[in-house]
């Protein structure tokens, strides 16, 4: 008996010692620390046990769930408590991924056709724990609303990871396929935990000799460590590949010789990964090569690797396009080529698309594509990691961003999230302790991945779970850092481009403000492209007498966008005395804006600092860290600015409203070469 007892006690110790590091609150068990529960006496939890399967997947899935539980509800010993039965029955009309949770005569059954669907199954059951939930009062029903539910990994081989704010790449390139870190496992598995299933691991702008063979070596250990979480590995091709690591001397997509390389490499990769996803590919796109450098079109090449390919994966190709030669507006570029080619794609391609048309700002109307090409697959790529929204260091939970954008009706029968199959995010993780540079921005990774599961679910409700189960459970923190939360994106919009400005961040790193810069060589890479200020008004027409980017619109949508106030700027060029409906003219709104943006940020540090009792000593200091640098960055934003609209529109700032410290050459002398992530 003692015995006995000794074991189940020594066991239980031995399940808190998850596979991450236990010990101080550093960030690195992200949301998935199941914190051990204040009413864990109250509860009695029975053994887990698994049927039905054995397969990694699902013994992963098991030990998963006894170890949360270990920790959740310490000091039990196993008996006479809730058993949790994991079940994998047949069940055809259940999708990949599917699960139910629900509470059946004294055990918590757990049923999926799929042993990914068992481990879905699990964690949603250790998120409701998480939260407070009485296990017997968990009842789940869920199915994942996208097949593809991916990150693109903007990392490069040597390790940097562009647009990356978190430390470097944590893809070891150079020590695999010997060594495989062990924090891949603690990657698949934090991504599990949000129903991710895919991963691309290597830049759009790539490298051909990701191609190469000692790197599929090593993109197949990789790949090894990422199947039992239920993700597949995708690569990104550089579409010149056949003539940079084949020998040939073209790469021209209908060229029999490229069709034969092409369907050749497939083939090795598929010997070396029999689950491996498929090709990313960024096409006449920012310099990258692509069928245009041979005459051919985008369907041209995308159906060439979609052959090579086959039944066997996807090929994914970006609409993110635009060209220096072509002078329509930039905005427009993208549904202007792609939209003529609907229907021209081969099943297994995914054309890819960014949420707007410009290029993942602070705030952009949706994009045109979304449907408008009802014939091809489509994909959503949202930026997880923000390029244009203050690096790691401003906190701005992006939940809201996706929100916009997925529930945004087309005008084409449904809503953005409904004319799309796939749904992509650029990655936020690097080396950094806590994985994503700053613990907030942990919350962006876990919204991404549940938005990717149910594009429904409301913004409040993930900010909940996210701040639950990786702070504190305490209603009183809830209450606070949940609106904290969900207000934080419109302040970045505030300070950084209100009114539908957008692209006046600073140059290459796009740190900073910089709406001044006119000389860089392509018109569109200048910030005054995009708002085109002077002295008789500010903002992009639009609008029939202008570029006409609305009428790629529904007509009624069209409509709606050019009367948002939100996107003024973006869709109308209007004088500084322009009347808003508020009565107030442009000129009035505008330092209102950016001083409502200022002020939310102060809000939200006093918020922070009222929130110390909740939070362990060493992530609540380091989210006041970043705070205070946002606080200073959010006044920088708007004193800058300002001083350049003043300057443009020769108006003196309405009363009311503070002078900025320093004349405008002050702001437009600022340098920042060594700002992270270019
Ligand atoms: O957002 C821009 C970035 C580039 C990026 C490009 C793209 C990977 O500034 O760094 O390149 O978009 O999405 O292809």
């Amino acid at each position: 008996m003692r015995f006995a007892r000794l074991c189940a006690s020594w066991l239980a110790a031995a399940l808190i010692v998850a596979p991450v590091s236990a010990g101080a609150e550093d960030g690195y068990r992200l949301w998935l620390r199941h914190a051990p529960r204040a009413d864990a006496a109250q509860h009695r939890i029975g053994p887990v046990t698994l049927e039905g399967s054995d397969s990694p997947t699902a013994r992963l899935a098991r030990d998963e769930l006894q170890r949360a539980l270990a920790t959740l509800f310490p000091g039990q010993d196993g008996a006479n408590g809730m058993a949790v039965v994991l079940r994998r029955i047949p069940d055809p009309h259940m999708r990949e991924g599917a699960f139910r949770v629900a509470p059946d005569r004294g055990v918590v059954r757990i049923t999926a056709a799929s042993d990914t669907g068992l481990l879905y199954g699990v964690f949603a059951l250790m998120r409701e724990l998480g939260q407070g939930r009485p296990i017997d009062t968990v009842r789940l029903d869920e199915a994942p609303a996208y097949a593809l539910r991916m990150l693109n990994h903007w990392d490069n081989p040597d390790g940097h990871v562009e647009r990356g704010y978190a430390g470097r790449s944590i893809f070891d390139w150079w020590h695999l396929p010997d060594r495989v870190d062990p924090r891949i496992t603690d990657y698949a598995r934090a991504n599990a935990s949000i129903g991710i299933n895919g991963v691309v691991v290597n830049n759009v702008n790539a490298r051909a000799m990701m191609l190469e063979p000692r790197y599929i070596a090593k993109a197949r250990a990789l790949a090894d460590t990422l199947r039992p979480w239920g993700i597949r590995l995708y690569l990104s091709a550089r579409f010149s590949a056949p003539r940079d690591i084949g020998g040939l001397e073209t790469a021209d997509p209908l060229d029999p010789a490229v069709r034969a390389w092409w369907k050749a490499k497939a083939d090795e990769l598929y010997a070396a990964i029999p689950d491996f996803g498929g090709f990313l590919v960024k096409a006449n796109s920012e310099g990258q090569p692509g069928p245009q450098d041979y005459g051919r079109s985008h369907a041209d090449g995308a159906n060439m690797l979609a052959a090579a390919i086959g039944g066997r994966g996807v090929v994914i190709w970006r609409a993110f396009v635009y060209a220096a030669e072509n002078t329509e507006d930039r905005v427009k570029q993208a549904y202007s080529e792609f939209q003529p080619l609907d229907g021209s794609f081969a099943s297994n391609v995914i054309v890819q698309v960014k949420n707007g048309p410009l290029d993942f700002q602070p705030r952009e109307p949706f994009h045109p594509l979304f449907g408008a090409m009802p014939r091809t697959g489509m994909a959503m790529e949202l930026q997880i990691t923000k390029e244009y929204l203050g690096f790691a260091s401003h906190l701005a939970f992006l939940a809201p961003l996706f929100e916009e954008v997925l529930d945004a009706r087309t005008g084409r029968g449904g809503t953005v999230a409904q004319s799309v199959t796939a749904i992509a995010g650029v990655a936020n993780t690097g080396s950094d302790r806590n994985w994503t540079g700053s613990d907030f921005d942990q919350a962006n990774w876990y919204a991404f991945g549940r938005l990717a599961w149910d594009p429904r679910l409301p913004s409040a409700q993930i900010a909940r779970e996210w701040a639950a189960q990786t702070f504190s459970r305490n209603p009183d923190f809830l209450r606070a850092v949940v609106p904290l939360m969900l207000n934080s994106r419109a302040a970045v919009v505030d300070y950084m481009t209100p009114l539908g400005l957008a692209h006046v961040m600073g140059t290459g790193h796009h740190y900073g403000p910089a709406p001044w810069v006119a000389d860089l060589d392509r018109p569109e890479w200048n910030p005054v492209y995009y708002h085109r200020a002077d002295a008789t008004g500010i903002g992009v027409d639009r609008t029939r007498t202008g570029t006409n980017a609305l009428a790629q619109y529904a007509p009624d949508i069209a409509q709606q966008l050019a009367a948002d106030e939100d996107l003024l700027l973006w869709f109308h060029r209007v004088p500084w005395d322009y009347r808003l409906r508020s009565g107030a003219t442009l000129w009035q709104e505008l330092p209102r804006r950016y001083d409502r943006g200022v002020a939310a940020v102060r809000g939200m540090a006093a918020t922070w600092a009222t929130l110390a009792p909740h939070v362990d000593p060493a992530r609540h200091r380091s989210v006041a860290d970043f705070l205070k640098i946002q606080t200073r960055e959010a006044q920088w934003w708007r004193d800058a600015s300002l001083a350049y609209w003043m300057a443009v529109s020769g108006r003196a700032l309405p009363p009311g409203h503070a002078l900025p410290p320093h004349p405008l050459d002050w702001y437009q002398a600022q340098r920042f070469p060594e700002a992270p992530g270019e």
